[in-house]
């Protein structure tokens, strides 16, 4: 254990290094533990946009509730979306013991400051989006997540190891929906051709840019807030999606896909980075209309927050009362 005394008085080189040194020997950092501004900082930006992330990512699917082809696909696409509002709660949370407030996160997604995944400003077209989304795009985040279950900071690896969980079930629902369209009509199997070509190049955007080019990378791996770079996670759901494409009897969507037996991966086609960099800069199909959907509800949700607010102030009268 990397245990030794701080006091107020410790150099903050020494204790820069006391940190490194916990960190290099798998210690998790605490909330209340000292860490240095730019890994606080780091760590709130990455989370809050991971929470954003969930929370806009319930309105593609959202958009598919009321038009489920079966009862039973309603409420599993129902219960999957609340689950995804429930991984951002517990985001939310674990970002407020880094010193930030729930409405600060707010006021910087809700004003451009913040961002969310790229992936979500796509819109869903059809039921075999559904499919598409399960299967890909929490493929691509369980991938991610996996690795993030060993983060360095406690209340973050430990809301993955839930979320993980849970984002498994909802890979398999997805797959499960392109089984039986991939394998049902010619019309069916065309739907799910359609909507895997669309969502396959996207969800490989979500590993974010090239290493060579990712900002944040180098100073996140040191930390250990990443475990494992952009690319090498991005090359394993590549690598993994194959097979599952061959299962469904789909065709690739990347032509220049194959397999390098001297890397022991494959080799893929390129990612259009300035469609990547246009979503990710506000301009993909659906950015404004997700902040607009985001604003509307939240706005609609001023009654519950001032109810919630005023229940309190009650709540700590009456005990102040009792007590006195
Ligand atoms: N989209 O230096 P880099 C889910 C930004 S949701 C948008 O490599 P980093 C689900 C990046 O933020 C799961 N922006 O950054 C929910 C940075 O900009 P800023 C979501 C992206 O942080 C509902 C800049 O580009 N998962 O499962 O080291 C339904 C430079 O990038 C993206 C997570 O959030 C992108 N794809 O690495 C269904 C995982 N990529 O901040 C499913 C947690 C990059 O300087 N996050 N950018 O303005 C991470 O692991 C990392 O933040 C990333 C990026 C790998 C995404």
């Amino acid at each position: 254990m990397v245990n030794k005394m701080i006091t107020n008085t410790t150099p903050e080189t020494e204790l820069e290094r006391l940190f490194q040194a916990k960190i290099d020997a798998e210690q998790k950092i605490e909330p209340k533990d000292w860490m240095p501004d730019a890994y606080r900082q780091n760590l709130i930006r990455q989370m809050s946009q991971h929470a954003h992330s969930e929370v806009i990512g319930m309105q593609p699917e959202g958009n598919w509730i009321t038009r489920a082809p079966s009862l039973r696909r309603k409420a599993v696409l129902l219960s999957k979306v609340q689950d995804e509002a429930g991984h951002g709660l517990y985001l939310y949370s674990a970002t407020e013991t880094l010193g930030i407030s729930r409405a600060e996160m707010i006021t910087a997604l809700q004003t451009g400051t913040a961002k969310y995944a790229s992936i979500f400003n796509y819109p869903t077209q059809t039921w075999g989006d559904m499919g598409a989304i399960g299967w890909l795009v929490d493929g691509a985040a369980i991938c991610n997540q996996v690795s993030l279950q060993r983060t360095s900071y406690g209340p973050y690896a430990r809301s993955m190891i839930r979320i993980c969980k849970e984002e498994s079930f909802h890979q398999r629902q997805g797959y499960q929906i392109m089984i039986e369209l991939a394998h049902g009509t010619p019309a069916q199997k065309a739907m799910a051709q359609d909507s895997l070509n669309r969502f396959y190049w996207p969800s490989l955007m979500m590993f974010g840019p090239h290493d060579s080019e990712s900002a944040h990378s180098a100073r996140s791996m040191k930390w250990k807030i990443k475990r494992e770079t952009n690319d090498d996670l991005r090359q394993k759901f590549i690598d993994q999606t194959v097979s599952q494409i061959n299962y469904l009897g789909l065709e690739h969507p990347d032509k220049a896909l194959e397999w390098n037996e001297e890397r022991g991966h494959y080799n893929s086609g390129d990612i259009d980075w300035d469609e990547f960099y246009s979503v990710i800069n506000g301009n993909g199909h659906c950015n404004r209309q997700r902040i607009q959907h985001h604003v509307k509800a939240h706005e609609d949700g001023i009654w519950v927050r001032e109810a919630t607010a005023a229940y309190n102030l009650k709540k700590e009268q009456r005990l102040a009362r009792d007590a006195a």
